[in-house]
């Protein structure tokens, strides 16, 4: 049978395979997506972003046990997991340390995860999340959780491929303004303060207040703050109930087919950009592109016009 159709009956196996052809951007990969892509756009998917050591893939370990086992009676929910963390993989660190409950999620079919390796570039990168995303969705998976280190511009990116984003803050990271980004609180739809069995949660909080107070106010939803303790479970019911508010919040609104389209639009983009680029390379002498970036570096030629030389030839 082929991948696409395996991955479709629910065969881990195919997924597997599937995500590491998608990592490699190989054109069978490329295949499976196309195939597959009428079958997504059902799952929640769910960003988890902070600085590293906040707690991030330990919050991720006890969501996918709440969503896994609802004390509510509701239906468990299929998970995935995709770990964007070059420096601490999901399978590192305090997760491998915390062995039984690791095995609870390894050994539990409704469960995948799947590390990414930074690898590439920026666009890279996201593009390859997106498409491990789409991969899960299109296999059933209801809830993705994508958990990614709050550094930098991929991160933000990535954040975008989110329905939900919870950004990550735990009390004691030095001066606690200094920890939180500007730009990260502005993706924020829960911000979370792990560690909040530690000394300084509450100026943490109050700096959190004081920088919300000061971002542009969103109709309709205000961040909230929620505190928990993720190697205890503590306050792991109230932020799932938090996470499914705010998918309320975007079905009523109207958010969630929003961020929809432009999530699509944003992909198309990258893609339309990186084809284009291609497509053009392909019909430029490389003696014209190497004179031109040497032009450019003598200060003789503005990158601005490099590009009109460039794509008009002589006739710049
Ligand atoms: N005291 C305390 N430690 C925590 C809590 N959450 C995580 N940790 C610990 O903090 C360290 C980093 O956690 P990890 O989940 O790997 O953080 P990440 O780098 O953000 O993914 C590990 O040693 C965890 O056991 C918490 O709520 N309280
Ligand atoms: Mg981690």
């Amino acid at each position: 049978m082929n991948l696409a159709a395996s991955i479709l009956e629910g065969n881990r196996l195919a997924l597997a395979r599937a995500l590491s052809l998608v990592e490699n951007d190989t054109p069978e990969g490329r295949e499976a997506l196309s195939v597959l892509f009428p079958h997504t756009g059902r799952a929640h998917i769910i960003g988890v972003t902070g600085a590293p050591g906040t707690g991030k893939s330990s919050l991720v370990n006890q969501l996918a046990r709440h969503f896994r086992q609802p004390p509510d009676g509701n239906q468990p929910c299929r998970v995935g997991i995709i770990a964007v963390d070059p420096t601490s993989p999901f399978t590192g660190g305090a997760i491998l340390g915390d062995r039984i409950r690791m095995r609870d999620l390894t050994g539990d079919p409704g469960v995948f995860i799947r590390s990414m390796a930074s690898r590439g570039s920026l666009g890279g990168l996201s593009a390859t999340t997106a498409a491990a995303a789409q991969l899960f969705d299109a296999a059933g998976f209801e809830i993705i959780l994508i958990e990614t280190v709050g550094v930098g511009q991929a991160e933000v990116e990535i954040a975008h491929l989110a329905h939900t984003t919870l950004v990550i803050e735990a009390p004691g990271l030095g001066d606690d303004i200094q920890a939180i980004k500007a730009g990260i609180l502005e993706i924020a739809d829960i911000l979370v303060i792990n560690k909040s069995d530690q000394p300084g949660v509450d100026n943490t909080e109050r700096a959190l207040r004081a920088m919300l107070d000061l971002a542009a106010p969103r109709p309709g939803w205000i961040p909230p703050i929620q505190r928990t303790v993720a190697t205890l479970g503590t306050g792991i019911p109230d932020l799932a109930d938090t996470i499914h508010q705010h998918r309320q919040h975007l079905l009523i609104s109207g958010e969630f087919l929003q961020r929809d389209r432009l999530r699509l639009q944003a992909e198309l983009d990258f893609l339309l950009k990186e084809a284009l680029v291609m497509k053009w390379r392909e019909t430029v002498s490389d003696l014209l592109y190497q004179d031109v970036i040497k032009a450019v570096r003598e200060r003789q030629l503005s990158p601005h016009m490099a590009v009109q030389r460039l794509i008009l030839g002589d006739k710049a």
